[in-house]
């Protein structure tokens, strides 16, 4: 991939997305291409074909998708199937046909299944059931990964996959009804101190385990892996985490410290827990030369200072 290289970064206003285009251009990548979804409905082949014919992207981050955490997931079943099916599958399919010459698509480590041994490791994709709260997502990460390396046996493509774990950092998504957990409670415990509350409520029993990435890392590992690996080096994918895991408890936890919070947490049992644990096995991202560096402190006390700058002033100049 060269400076001058033509790269579609798909989804560039999402966090994952975003965190790539800064971090291609923060190393000199001139000619990236962006697509908002009203510019360009992904889920509409007829208009992903014509966008590929008129581009010719070079270098594609697959970046766009449907995505929420436990409650969205669990709403909205049937956009999380068929968004995250059609997006891919238009977008992969282009890439083929209009000759890409390395695509790089990103699931989700919610594709293991829910009873699978941990720490999570590659070969342990498609050997049990898949956690209930967000199996149609899971279905259509693994169907992108399946479709990247068929894809690459069937036309000699050079399509990777990356299953990040949890994700968190600048353009997160903070509403509460459709966020993942991190977000979610910075905002809740925020809201909480400045309204003087006593106690904070948190979903579930606050046991399950979770890897939390900042996105900055997973975007540099993205781009370490487009510029340096190519798809028979990696296989049919590769893990993206820390092998570092909290407890929701531990987490919120954290949260209170860098927000300054010192309320009680209350734990709302009749929300669910979804899968007990997750954590990644990174051998094989250790062994291709990649290897994660934010703490998660830091980059808690980092999305913190990004959320009260953007989000809850954004929030304080719409209210008035
Ligand atoms: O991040 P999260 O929504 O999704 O929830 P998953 C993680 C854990 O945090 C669950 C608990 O046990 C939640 O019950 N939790 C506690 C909260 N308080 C809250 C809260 O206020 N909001 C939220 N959202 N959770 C998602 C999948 O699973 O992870 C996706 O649904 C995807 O498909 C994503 O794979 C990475 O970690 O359970």
């Amino acid at each position: 991939m060269k400076k001058m290289s033509k790269i579609y970064v798909a989804g560039h206003n999402g966090l994952v997305g975003s965190a790539i285009v800064r971090k291609l251009e923060s190393i000199g990548y001139m000619n990236i291409i962006k697509r908002t979804s009203k510019e360009l409905d992904l889920r509409r082949q007829a208009d992903v074909n014509t966008f590929f014919e008129q581009e010719q992207p070079e270098y594609v981050f697959l970046a766009a998708a449907k995505v929420g955490g436990i409650m969205a997931n669990a709403t909205y079943p049937g956009q999380f199937l068929y968004d995250n099916l059609m997006i891919q599958s238009n977008v992969i399919e282009a890439a083929h046909q209009y000759g890409v010459k390395k695509l790089l698509f990103l699931g989700s480590t919610c594709i293991y299944p829910k009873r699978a041994p941990q720490p999570l490791k590659e070969e342990y994709l498609l050997t049990g059931e898949l956690e209930p709260t967000n199996e149609p997502y899971a279905l259509a990460k693994i169907a992108g990964i399946k479709m990247c390396s068929a894809y690459n046996r069937e036309y000699g493509t050079n399509f990777i996959s990356v299953m990040p774990t949890n994700l968190y950092g600048p353009n997160d998504n903070f509403n509460l009804e459709t966020s993942h957990v991190l977000p979610a409670l910075m905002r809740k415990i925020h809201e909480a101190k400045m309204n003087y509350a006593l106690a904070v409520d948190v979903w579930g029993s606050g046991e399950p385990l979770r890897e939390f990435l900042h996105v900055d890392d997973l975007a540099d590992a993205c781009i370490f892996l487009m510029k340096k690996q190519n798809s028979e080096d990696i296989g049919e994918f590769v893990n993206i985490g820390t092998e570092e895991e909290v407890s929701i408890r531990g987490l919120a936890e954290l949260l209170c410290d860098v927000i300054g919070y010192d309320g009680k947490l209350l734990f709302d049992v009749s929300k669910p827990d979804g899968t007990p644990r997750k954590v990644t096995d990174i051998t094989k991202l250790r062994e291709l030369g990649w290897r994660p560096n934010k703490p998660l402190s830091d980059g808690i006390i980092q999305t913190y200072e990004w959320y009260v700058e953007n989000v809850v002033k954004n929030e304080r100049t719409a209210e008035n």
